[in-house]
């Protein structure tokens, strides 16, 4: 593998898409190095400094594989002969009980380009309504509460060094310390109060530098805003101005406040009354202020209500719209943004656009050279589409890009038997993924710094992602294999173009007029270092700002939500008393299907682990180190005990990022959002019990 000399593109990992130099390292393997760049300030994360380690991994595929029984290994194959198989095989289930008998489902980590022809394809090479993807468990709840409230979705609705001018930013279930350490640069400045059941990494920070750590029951974020929204308004710090000119709905959502006295916050979240009112106190009272939301105010049963409440209470002090102030959902992966807006979602066409609205419809329809009434209707969401899989009238055969959900789905035993029931599963990936490795094929493709295309970052802002080397011999890109596969099945060549430049022209033509607006993005412009935020309607436009004349709903104003509390979709019990919540580590990804094959990031954090109260702990007769199992309702995990006396003695914590018996997900509850479609990752009833012996490897 030969570097040239230092090509400058982002990091393959989360949404800050850090911009970071590739170049040819000691002893000649391609390396990573921070570029200067607004979000990351020259700084990269561990992950970051490693990601370069797997281009040339011995654990890389590079010929395609197949096997035409599961309890046989799988066997080399060459490309014609895989692809051909995967078409035929389409093709005949699709005759034999229709279209929607064949699904897809995407990724928030696909570029742009691969996002949108992955969408297309479904709908057009396939004629299938069953596309989705997994920003089903990441953002949806905050996409569905700020379309709600505003009128239209962008994580953060302005650059993120603004957030580093405000007084004081609230973080509602965001630990960016770890999931996004250059992002604490740009929170140097501002007083955090961060609000997590665990003393993460970033309440630590708060804490350190003068902040606070609200540590509510995980599931009670709503009481909590309620509760703040109640404080402020008690003591006369409310935005009434502004509440007036620029919102609708406030007595509505206060009705719901109206009870939530500190003291009665208190009872629900555990949260001291007099933290509750020194908060409100501090947000309200800052010189520019933030309300910044993660995926622990999200991945719940009730997501997108906790969300707007976080939202009403960022309104009620008339952040949103406003210079140096505002509220924004920090989004996850490499393109949580821009996955979202181009039609791998199973309700929506390119341009953020609707599939049940015609005249949407009609638009894409006519990009694409086809009747609107030959375009599908909408499908099913993530955890739905799993759940369906191998049913009667559910999919029997599965296409992956860019997801493990073996892995990384809710009640994962469960997504494990539903994978395996269906007659064909293919998975694209460059490593064997415990997805792929349940499959029938897999296809080898292209990593990051060997294609092109774009990324839209947490900002909104429109990256470039640079080919820097060529894929090993024997690989074939994303964007190959959709094309590939389209012309097998008999769609003519040009609809389904493999060069990501003509992607993403067709792409701004298919977006134009849309919510989110691309028509004006160019690689010239992104070549030429311009800053480019969406919507991007003409080739001057960039919006790195949004709402601050107007909100996108038609009256200009911003809605409030009345919103209430509501417990969990299971509670604690006799034999399930404690609340299990997972997230995330900074040395590992996601399922951990990269990182986990990454010797320096494997090594620091080689196995899973349960992060205890010590007594908590000494109830179970569990001793640090020792390994237990972690018993749900519907599954069990193994993971090492951690004792951290700053737990909450109620609340048990384990990252997601291992297989098999270690993956936190065969403990958690598929139980949905009922808007956004997302699942309660956050809230599990479970018991801990000892684990006799070491763990199978
Ligand atoms: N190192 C690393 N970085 C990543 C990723 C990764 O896998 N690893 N993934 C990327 C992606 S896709 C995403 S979505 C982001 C996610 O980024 P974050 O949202 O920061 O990550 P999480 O760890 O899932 O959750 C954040 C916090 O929510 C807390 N929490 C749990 N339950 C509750 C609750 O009920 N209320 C509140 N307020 N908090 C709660 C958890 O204790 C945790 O500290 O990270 C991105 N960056
Ligand atoms: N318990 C629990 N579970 C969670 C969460 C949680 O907080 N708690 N968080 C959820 C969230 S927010 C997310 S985003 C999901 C993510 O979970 P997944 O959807 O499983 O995401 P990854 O682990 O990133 O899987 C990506 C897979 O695709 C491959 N890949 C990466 N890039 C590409 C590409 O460009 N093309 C192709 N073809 N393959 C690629 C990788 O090698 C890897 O095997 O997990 C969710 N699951
Ligand atoms: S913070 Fe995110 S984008 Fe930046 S180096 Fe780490 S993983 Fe990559
Ligand atoms: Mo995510």
């Amino acid at each position: 593998m030969s570097t040239p000399a230092a090509t400058r593109t982002h990091c393959p990992y989360c949404a800050l898409q850090c911009a970071m130099h590739v170049e040819t390292g000691p002893g000649g393997a391609p390396a990573t190095r921070p570029a200067e760049f607004p979000t990351n300030r020259g700084g990269l994360c561990r992950k970051g400094w490693t990601a370069a380690e797997l281009l040339g991994s011995a654990q890389r595929l590079t010929r395609p594989l197949l096997r035409t029984d599961r309890d046989s290994a799988f066997a080399e194959a060459d490309w014609d002969t895989a692809l051909d198989f995967v078409a035929e095989r389409l093709m005949r289930l699709r005759e034999q009980r229709g279209p929607d008998s064949v699904a897809v489902f995407g990724s928030g980590g696909l570029t742009n380009e691969k996002s949108y022809l992955l969408g297309k394809f479904a709908r057009l090479a396939l004629g299938t309504s069953r596309i989705d993807y997994n920003g089903r468990f990441c953002m949806s709840s905050a996409a569905a509460a700020g379309n709600r409230a505003f009128g239209l979705d962008r994580g953060l609705p302005f650059p993120l060094p603004d957030v580093g001018g405000a007084e004081v930013v609230l973080l509602a279930g965001a630990n960016p310390a770890e999931t996004m350490p250059p992002l604490m640069g740009h929170l140097a400045g501002p007083r955090l109060i961060a609000v997590d059941p665990r003393r993460s990494a970033t309440a630590e920070s708060a804490l350190e530098r003068g902040g606070m750590h609200l540590a509510p029951r995980p599931g009670t974020d709503p009481a909590l805003a309620l509760g703040l929204l109640h404080a402020a308004r008690t003591e006369g710090l409310l935005d009434t101005a502004y509440i007036a000119a620029r919102t609708s709905g406030f007595e509505a959502a206060w009705r719901h406040a109206a009870a939530f006295w500190p003291e009665q916050t208190e009872q629900v979240t555990g949260v001291p009354a007099e933290q509750v009112r020194a908060a409100a106190r501090l947000l309200a009272t800052a010189n520019g202020a933030y309300v910044l939301t993660g995926r622990g105010a999200e991945q719940h049963a009730k997501g997108t209500d906790t969300v707007a409440a976080w939202i009403n209470l960022a309104l009620a002090l008339g952040l949103p719209g406003r210079e140096g102030s505002g509220y924004g959902c920090i989004t996850g992966q490499g393109n949580g943004q821009g996955g979202r807006e181009h039609g791998q979602k199973a309700d929506q066409l390119p341009g953020y656009r609707r599939i049940d609205d015609p005249a949407a419809r009609a638009h894409v329809a006519g990009i694409w050279g086809v009747e609107a009434a030959d375009l599908p209707g909408a499908g099913l969401s993530a955890v739905e589409l799993l759940d369906a899989l191998g049913s009667e009238t559910g999919p029997r055969a599965l296409l992956v890009f860019g997801s493990n959900p073996a892995v990384s789905a809710p009640d994962a035993e469960h997504v494990r038997n539903r994978l395996s029931s269906v007659d064909l599963l293919v998975t694209c990936d460059f490593v064997m993924s415990e997805t792929a490795a349940m499959g029938d094929v897999v296809l080898p493709v292209a990593q990051w710094a060997e294609e092109e295309g774009t990324m839209t970052n947490l900002e909104g802002r429109l990256l470039r992602r640079r080919a820097v080397l060529a894929p090993p011999a024997g690989v074939r890109t994303d964007l190959e294999v959709i094309s590939g596969l389209a012309r097998r099945i008999g769609q003519p060549e040009h609809r389904f173009p493999a060069d990501a430049g003509t992607v993403l022209d067709e792409l701004g033509r298919a977006s134009g007029g849309g919510a989110a607006d691309y028509s004006g993005v160019s690689a010239e412009r992104l070549e030429a270092g311009e800053e480019v935020f969406w919507p991007v309607p003409d080739p001057a436009a960039s919006t790195p700002r949004m709402f601050l004349d107007a909100f996108a709903h038609p009256d200009g104003r911003a809605r409030f939500a009345a919103v209430g509390h509501r417990p969990p979709a299971e509670e604690t019990d006799a034999d399930f008393p404690l609340i299990a919540t997972t997230g995330r580590l900074m040395g590992h990804y996601q399922s951990g299907a990269q990182t986990r094959r990454i010797a320096e990031l494997a090594a620091a954090e080689p196995e899973a682990y349960v992060e205890v109260h010590p007594e908590t702990a000494a109830r179970a007769g569990l001793a640090e180190e020792q390994w237990a199992h972690v018993v749900s309702r519907r599954g069990t995990t193994l993971a090492r005990v951690r004792r951290r006396a700053d737990a909450r003695p109620d609340t048990v914590f384990l990252p997601f990022h291992y297989g098999g018996a270690q993956a936190a997900n065969n403990l958690t509850n598929a139980a949905l959002d009922p808007l956004s479609r997302m699942p309660e990752f956050k809230f599990a009833a479970v018991r801990l019990e000892k684990a006799d012996g070491a763990p199978p490897a």
